[in-house]
């Protein structure tokens, strides 16, 4: 049986261990634009199996939050490079997380003031981040205007091009976000798309725009270096579907010629119940992989969501490949080591969490290297 130590392939990536560094926004880019804190923060956790990035905005109308990241423009490929090649100095391996928010955002982040975009003008009932004179607030996100069906086309241009400037930063590849309910887990799921063309209604069409910014980010950079990050029942950010089941049995089937280099799910509510259910009955992931896996789905499962290290075991055991840890790697940063040698655990301090600059982001200590 595989243990979290033991080494693995994901697609193209040759992963030392098992153990995934989650991605995890932490609003300390100012102007969109990586900085050398960020690579000093990734490199203190090259020792993960594979790091994912923080959500990383494929343009400036992808944008939600303040001070996150972004890969659109030339001086943002170079602060990335000096992440990657930190993080590839010390052996680590790192994907960037692809993310267009959607109707997660407000005017302010918005080029020109704009309203933010989503596949049908419904508000969600959620909250985005600001930061006005260097103060951090969490505001309700603004209301958006439903994007044309020939906006489309740019939309998923954008993630091409964000998969190139990842490789050009340096990137092992990328992990789109269709998680979270932003933009395309807002055309996936009912309670956010009420579109009558042909990207909104059955099942198919929900999935359209998802499956074309796949195949485009796969053929720009190959299946082996792509992951996608779906999260079926949670209600984050407003979203909700009362047929989860059907709906991502769908997708993975879609995907499984894609030979992505992994899928990666967060299970239930994210950051919460991991037996949250919505619609019916209880999501059933064992059939959603045996869907993929059906399909010829080849690329590795990885789990997530509140993953302590028996649970992780267990989950291996019952055939997942990777486990994605979120809050720990935060607060430690030789987590691998931390849990191979069965180490007390730093504890995260949830007030650093968003925003700021070293204090709870680069301090959290390491062991004693052995
Ligand atoms: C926490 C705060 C802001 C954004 C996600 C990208 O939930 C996020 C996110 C998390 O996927």
């Amino acid at each position: 049986m595989p243990s979290l130590f033991d080494p693995v392939q994901a697609g193209d990536l040759h992963l030392a261990n098992r153990i995934v560094m989650a991605p995890l926004t932490r609003n300390r880019a100012p102007l969109a634009q990586p900085t050398a804190l960020m690579a000093t923060y990734y490199s203190q956790r090259a020792t993960a199996g594979l790091i994912v990035t923080e959500a990383t905005a494929i343009s400036h109308q992808g944008q939600g939050y303040a001070d996150v990241p972004g890969i659109w423009s030339a001086a943002q490929v170079a602060g990335w490079k000096k992440v990657t090649e930190a993080v590839h100095a010390r052996g680590g391996k790192i994907v960037v997380q692809l993310w267009h928010v959607g109707r997660v955002s407000h005017n302010d982040l918005q080029p020109g003031g704009q309203a933010p975009v989503a596949p049908s003008a419904i508000t969600a009932k959620t909250k985005t981040y600001l930061i006005k004179d260097g103060v951090g607030a969490f505001v309700d996100t603004s209301a958006p205007r439903a994007l044309a069906i020939d906006e489309l086309p740019g939309i998923v241009q954008d993630y091409r091009r964000a998969a190139r400037n990842a490789i050009e930063a340096g990137f092992d590849g990328v992990e789109v976000h269709g998680a979270n309910g932003y933009l395309l887990d807002q055309f996936l799921r009912s309670g956010s798309n009420h579109r009558s063309d042909a990207y909104g209604g059955p099942i198919e069409n929900r999935a359209r725009l998802l499956l074309e910014v796949m195949h485009a980010t796969t053929a720009e950079i190959g299946g082996g270096r792509t992951g996608l990050r779906l999260s079926p029942v949670t209600p984050a950010n407003d979203a909700s579907d009362p047929q989860p089941q059907p709906l991502f049995e769908y997708v993975a089937k879609q995907l499984a010629p894609l030979d992505l280099a992994y899928l990666h799910f967060i299970e239930g509510q994210t950051g919460g119940a991991r037996d949250y259910v919505q619609g019916e009955r209880p999501f059933d992931y064992a059939a959603l992989r045996a869907a993929w896996r059906g399909a010829g789905g080849q690329g590795a499962w990885m789990v997530n969501n509140g993953y302590d290290q028996a649970l992780a075991e267990q989950s291996l055991a019952d055939g997942a490949d990777l486990v994605a840890f979120g809050k720990l790697f935060i607060a430690n940063p030789d987590l691998v080591q931390r849990l191979r040698n069965g180490a007390a655990l730093n504890t995260p301090d949830r007030s650093t969490f968003y925003g700021g600059g070293a204090r709870g982001y680069t301090d959290y200590p390491a062991l004693a290297p052995g």
